[in-house]
């Protein structure tokens, strides 16, 4: 029997990869601008293809673009382990953020090719379509589709700043596959991912456990005033609408720490209409995030918005709209798969601790369908959504040992 306890992954291959992969839809400070159905997107899958054929895996490809790249198990009745997460970035994105997590799956691949290794069940390395929900909204979009979460037409209709829709733009890179979202079924999902906060790095810890994740809310707010001369209509006439917009962030930060110290909430899209330094925003459509390990303390903050925003639109006479684009309840991840992921941890002598997962990631939706659970890495200053992202070598080698291990026992190695 191969003795599991010794099976590491390569380091300088998963690194060698990542730096491969990050020179496709480079950022302009370091980082990455691959956003979804983008003529990056498709050259950085067409990347992972290469280096997946060149391991023997066969590719399947649905119909929201999401990649199965195959590695058949002894037993052909068995349903796939499935590892992996998302190559699409923000516009201004780090090089790890889902890269670490498609890329680990498939050194686990090359790792256990290169031992020969083979598994009861099959292997799928899996890259989703549109994590990151930046350019068509709402984040984990073909993920969500695959859990019956959203509707695929919904989904097909969803439109970017430009009004493209993700239908359109998804064949318009030829990777609109053939497969039924949803029909290829799996025993298990596992996915690596950057932790994107301080904690691991603070507490100097190598792992992160991941035992659930926290809920999220997106609400897009409209607020409507007039187009007005900067200059000369008297303040008492104006409907500024730019205006109603910063009180309301204000209160968004009050709502947000009114339910510290786990609750957050910010505004990171905001659109000004005309934008144009000398009018008065007639209009403005931001969406606000609020987050929570505890879905009352989320409705609650949604609640405190509607009433809060109502109140200073109405007293500047300011039209409101208000409409809910995008949400999940907090996770709570597979007991078995969290406790093959912290016996990895401590098998390999990795200091590691529990964690909720400040971000949403693909495996929130997949654990609606398939124990699921997620490994976490340090990140440098735990920042992530910035061309700044950093890890380290070993802590990239580290996720990948503890993700190598809990998907090779959940696969259940054969001699
Ligand atoms: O929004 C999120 O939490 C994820 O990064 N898409
Ligand atoms: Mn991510
Ligand atoms: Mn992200």
């Amino acid at each position: 029997m191969t003795n599991v306890s010794n099976l590491r992954v390569n380091g300088d291959r998963l690194w060698d990869a990542l730096m491969e992969m990050a020179k496709i839809g480079p950022g302009v400070a370091g980082g990455n601008n691959r956003q979804t159905l983008t003529d990056e997107d498709g050259e950085g899958r067409r990347l992972f293809q290469k280096w997946c054929e060149a391991e023997g895996l066969t590719m399947g490809v649905d119909t929201m673009g999401t990649m199965f790249a195959r590695r058949e198990g002894t037993d052909p009745e068995a349903l796939p382990v499935m590892v992996g997460s998302h190559l699409d970035t923000q516009p201004t994105g780090g090089k790890y953020d889902g890269v670490l997590g498609v890329l680990g799956g498939l050194e686990i691949i090359r790792t256990l090719n290169d031992m020969g290794i083979k598994t009861k069940h099959p292997i799928e390395v899996v890259n989703w379509t549109n994590e990151e929900g930046t350019r068509f909204a709402p984040a984990m979009l073909a993920s969500g589709v695959f859990a019956g979460v959203h509707a695929q037409d919904w989904a097909y209709g969803r439109e970017d700043a430009e009004g493209k829709k993700f239908g359109d733009e998804l064949k318009r890179i030829g990777w609109q596959g053939d497969e039924e979202v949803g029909a290829r079924k799996l025993h298990a999902f596992f996915e690596l991912h950057i932790e994107q906060g301080p904690i691991l790095e603070t507490e100097n810890k190598d792992i992160g456990v991941v035992t659930h994740g926290q809920g999220l809310s997106w609400t897009q707010v409209t607020i409507t005033g007039r187009d007005s001369h900067t200059g000369s209509t008297p303040m008492p006439m104006r409907k500024n609408a730019g205006l109603g917009m910063a009180r309301i962030l204000d209160l968004v930060d009050e709502i947000a720490w009114s339910h510290k110290p786990n609750a957050v909430g910010a505004a990171g899209h905001i659109d000004v209409f005309p934008n144009s330094r000398n009018v008065i925003p007639g209009k403005v459509v931001f969406t606000i995030d609020f987050r929570s390990p505890d879905i009352a303390v989320i409705e609650d903050m949604e609640k405190q918005l509607a009433r809060g925003a109502k109140t200073i639109c109405d007293l500047m006479g300011l039209g409101l709209e208000i409409e809910k684009t995008g949400g999940f309840d907090p996770v709570k991840f597979d007991d078995n798969c969290v406790t093959a992921i912290r016996t990895a941890a401590e098998r390999l002598g990795y200091s590691h601790r529990d964690l909720i997962s400040g971000a949403g990631h693909d495996a929130c939706w997949v654990n609606r369908v398939a124990p699921t659970a997620m490994v976490m890495c340090p990140c440098v200053d735990g920042l992530s959504h910035n061309e700044a992202e950093e890890i380290s070598k070993e802590w990239a080698a580290a996720g990948a040992d503890v993700l190598f291990h809990a998907v090779v026992e959940t696969a259940e190695i054969v001699e």
